[in-house]
């Protein structure tokens, strides 16, 4: 178990001087067993994703259900896989969805039910006592139910009465600012619009969403060099590519049908370079499982070159690059630098290239750990090539330095003028299937004033311009007393937050907070002065209101939006739809105050789709062109070679290589997901392609770090935390050696968010460093020193 030793105040505070009782833990229990551990496969994908499709599909949805909801998955009358944001190819195969994509079906799909009686069993002190993995397998929410001050166990509510309370609570507000309306990214565009209209009308920009933990540092990197804040390539773009870079992403579990992507450029002579501290195993053989000659075979080699960065050595790394192509070009001069490019679409060149040309090859070198001869090849590859694309995820935006990351990715491609033409550009690979569309409709906390111009023209109402709390302040915001409502659309903010006993402390001190979700998870069991949970509709499931069966739409994440329809009966008669949810709670908390006429909206979703068409650029004719098969394009500037600034060129930046961070003994400690999850959704305790069976309490280290510190592998160790004098500890972790740069280390997320300090975030985006983890480990207090039988 962790512990903040930051502060012992009493956690109970303001809520507490009646509860007598002590408050249950807010962290996943301990495992009963140390996991297994065995060198990691070579190569991803083959039957054993197949078999863990099924697997997990069958076992939770059974054999007809499972293999017609899975027939479903990303086809153009189906629905949109509910994992990851990787867009669907034009040419779709019968099943065109990836292991883990069935695992997120099979995971709403299932066949098991939250019930009332279900909550009359469990206290919601014994439920916190149970992990993650097992909250999830208890299946689908099926009723409203509320938690009443000082109950312990939630009851039913109807959703006249959930509607009311929650009105009530927001109406006695002091100020609508001291409300919080956080959203998840599998919210469709239609829920996300009207969410936002709501709360703009409700009149706060308090619109906390999960990209402020994920790709806000590539929102803000690219806004301000591109002028806009999504990628720029198409799927079509990867059939011509000459070079791919993958950066700080892991594929091969987190977005596996982009390896069929990089497989097909692989094959074509496309070079891939991937830069990780880890060999992920998708990056190195890929066995397609839907290509039966490819199924025993030695699998397509993805990766040519793989820099072994160290954690966040990266803009060391990527100067590296930029200095040695500009070193080239002074030896070959006019073939390296993108000279016609660059004079007429950008600005800072020459500032750019004495940054570059200052740094030495040894601070380069010393800080990204990564040997000049292989920054080198990488190097000559991007002189070679003129058709470049940069893919990246998490890797590169949760550290301090996250959006320098991104923007010295951007330098790189100006420098080669790689941006803005056929097999080229920028491509930051988003995480949930909605989660770049959310972030179209408006969820966001600081929305720009042409949107809100647009929302007062066409809604007739004017909404609040000064801007709002994103996850960081939510946070500080509960903790001090500021905010006292929370709502959450999705998600589990609980425990994908940073430092999760700052951020318990935080929702207690609430009066209310309110999840709208499909599965049980641990945001619900750390609550305010009173909880709902509000249960609705999942992706797969049929949507009918009174026009009919409605459909909903989504935004992938190169731009793309196009329709998802559910296939099977809802999970619950007493489920509602994002939107009628959302339309409902509008009716009970506006009342007369709003002149949108919410109820009718949600007949037909259509309707909503021709708000968003007179609100949002680039909705134009939203009805019609949504029917076209695979859906339509957004406009993007920059894909186009029209960079969207306000100078119109597109802007280099100049960066410093961040120092040294860690004092001796420590580690830089990153934060993984491992094969069996989504995010928080724990679906196994399996981490396939890193070889770690049956348990998530481990911490990958490099063997002579393990030897240094006396530790040996399979140790039960501490992870304490150190932050501006700070410590947090997270207890009981096993030791597993493990192929990481030195002074580095792993763990799983979200173990280890406790450790994460809330406010070590970005500079600029305020993402959580949550890649960027001082640690030290030390034997667990009080444990056995080894654990038997712990490896294999
Ligand atoms: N099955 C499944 N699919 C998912 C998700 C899931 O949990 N499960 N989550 C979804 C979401 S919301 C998101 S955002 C994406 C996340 O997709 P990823 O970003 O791939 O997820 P992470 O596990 O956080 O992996 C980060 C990768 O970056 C590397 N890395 C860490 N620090 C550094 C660094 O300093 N430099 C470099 N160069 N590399 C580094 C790690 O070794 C790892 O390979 O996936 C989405 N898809
Ligand atoms: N330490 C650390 N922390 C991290 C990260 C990390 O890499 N390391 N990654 C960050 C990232 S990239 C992200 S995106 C966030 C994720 O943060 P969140 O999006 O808040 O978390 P999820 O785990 O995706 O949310 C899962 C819950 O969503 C609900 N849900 C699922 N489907 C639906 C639906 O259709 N509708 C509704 N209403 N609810 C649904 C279910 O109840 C489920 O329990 O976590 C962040 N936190
Ligand atoms: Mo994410």
């Amino acid at each position: 178990m962790a512990e903040t030793q930051r502060d012992d105040e009493d956690t109970r505070s303001d809520q507490g001087a009646a509860l007598a009782r002590p408050l249950p833990p807010v962290q996943p229990p301990d495992e009963p067993r140390p996991p297994l551990v065995s060198l990691p496969p070579t190569v991803a994908g083959g039957v054993p994703a197949i078999v863990s499709s099924m697997k997990h599909a069958w076992g939770e949805m059974g054999p007809v259900r499972g293999t017609f909801l899975l027939h479903k998955v990303n086809q153009k009358d189906g629905f949109d896989c509910p994992g990851c944001a990787w867009p669907d190819p034009g040419h779709r195969s019968v099943a065109e969805f990836c292991e883990n994509g069935a695992k997120a079906v099979a995971e709403e799909g299932t066949k098991e039910r939250v019930t009332p009686d279900f909550f009359r069993q469990w206290s919601v002190a014994e439920l916190c006592a149970q992990s993650d993995h097992w909250l999830g397998k208890q299946g689908r929410l099926t009723h409203p139910m509320v938690l009443r001050e000082d109950a312990t166990h939630y009851t039913p509510i109807s959703w006249d009465e959930a509607f009311a309370l929650v009105a009530e609570e927001l109406n006695a507000l002091e100020s609508p600012d001291a409300a919080c309306f956080y959203t998840s990214g599998r919210t469709s565009n239609e829920a996300a619009f009207l969410y936002q209209l709501f709360v703009r009308q409700f009149g706060t920009n308090n619109l906390p969403d999960c990209s402020n933990m994920c790709h806000e540092s590539s929102g803000t990197g690219l806004g301000e060099t591109i002028g806009i804040g999504k990628g720029t390539v198409t799927l079509e773009d990867f059939e011509q590519a000459q070079a791919v870079f993958v950066i700080g992403q892991n594929p091969g579990t987190n977005h596996p049908r982009m390896l069929s992507t990089l497989q097909a450029a692989a094959r074509r002579g496309c070079e891939i370079v991937s830069i990780n501290p880890l060999p992920e195993a998708g990056l190195n053989r890929f066995r397609h499982p839907q290509e039966v000659f490819q199924l025993l075979g030695p699998g397509t080699a993805l990766n040519s070159q793989f820099l072994q960065v160290r954690i966040n050595g990266d803009v060391a790394l990527l100067q590296g690059l930029g200095k040695a192509l500009l070193e080239m070009e002074a030896e070959r001069p006019g073939t390296v630098v993108a000279r016609g490019f660059i004079e007429d679409k950008t600005l800072g060149f020459d500032a750019y290239a004495r940054n570059v040309s200052a740094v030495s090859w040894d601070a380069v070198v010393a800080r990204s750990g990564v040997p000049r001869a292989r920054i080198q090849a990488a190097a000559e590859l991007l002189a070679r090539s003129e058709r470049i694309i940069f893919c990246w995820a998490m890797g590169l935006t949760q550290h301090r330095n996250a959006v320098a990351n991104i923007q010295e990715i951007v330098n790189l491609a100006l420098l080669r003028g790689s941006i803005g033409k056929p097999g080229a550009g920028l491509c930051p690979v988003r995480g949930h299937s909605n989660v770049q569309g959310d972030r179209t409709m408006g969820i966001w906390e600081r929305p720009k004033p042409e949107f809100l111009d647009a929302l007062a023209r066409e809604l007739d109402f004017e909404p609040p311009r000064h801007h709002g709390k994103d996850v960081v302040d939510t946070l500080h915001g509960m903790h001090e007393g500021q905010v006292r409502v929370f709502f959450a659309l999705g998600g589990n903010f609980l425990s994908a937050t940073p430092d999760t006993e700052f951020t318990a402390r935080a929702l207690r001190r609430t009066r209310l907070t309110v999840h709208v979700s499909t599965k049980l998870n641990r945001a619900h069991l750390v609550h305010g002065r009173r909880a709902l949970i509000l249960p609705c509709l999942g992706r797969t499931e049929r949507d009918v209101q009174a026009g009919g069966p409605q459909f909903v739409t989504v935004e992938n994440s190169m731009g793309v939006v196009h329709a998802t329809r559910g296939a099977v009966a809802p999970a619950s008669e007493h489920l509602l739809s994002e939107p009628m949810l959302v339309a409902r709670l509008a009716t009970a908390v506006l009342g007369s105050r709003s002149k949108v006429p919410w109820m009718s909206l949600v007949e037909d979703y259509s309707r909503v789709r021709d708000l968003i068409a007179r609100v949002i650029p680039g909705f134009g004719d939203f009805n019609r062109r949504v029917q076209e098969p695979g859906g339509f394009y957004l406009p993007n500037g920059p894909r186009e070679g029209r960079f969207t600034t306000a100078s119109g060129k597109a802007h280099f930046t100049v960066h410093t290589i961040p120092g040294e961070e860690l004092e001796p003994g420590q580690l830089m400690m990153m934060t993984l997901r491992t094969h069996d999850q989504f995010n928080t959704t724990v679906y196994g305790l399996d981490d396939r392609y890193r070889g770690i069976k049956g348990g998530r309490r481990v911490v990958l280290m490099h063997p002579k770090d393990i030897q240094e510190r006396g530790l040996a592998e399979g140790q039960v160790v501490d992870l304490t935390s150190h932050f501006r004098g700070e410590t947090r500890v997270a207890r009981r972790f096993v030791v597993v050696p493990y192929n990481i740069p030195r002074r580095c280390a792993a763990t799983y997320f979200p173990e280890t968010n406790v450790l994460v300090p809330v406010d070590s975030f970005a500079e600029k985006s305020r993402t959580p460093a949550s890649k960027s983890v001082v640690i030290t480990v030390a034997p667990s207090v009080g444990a056995p020193s080894l654990v038997e039988g712990s490896t294999s």
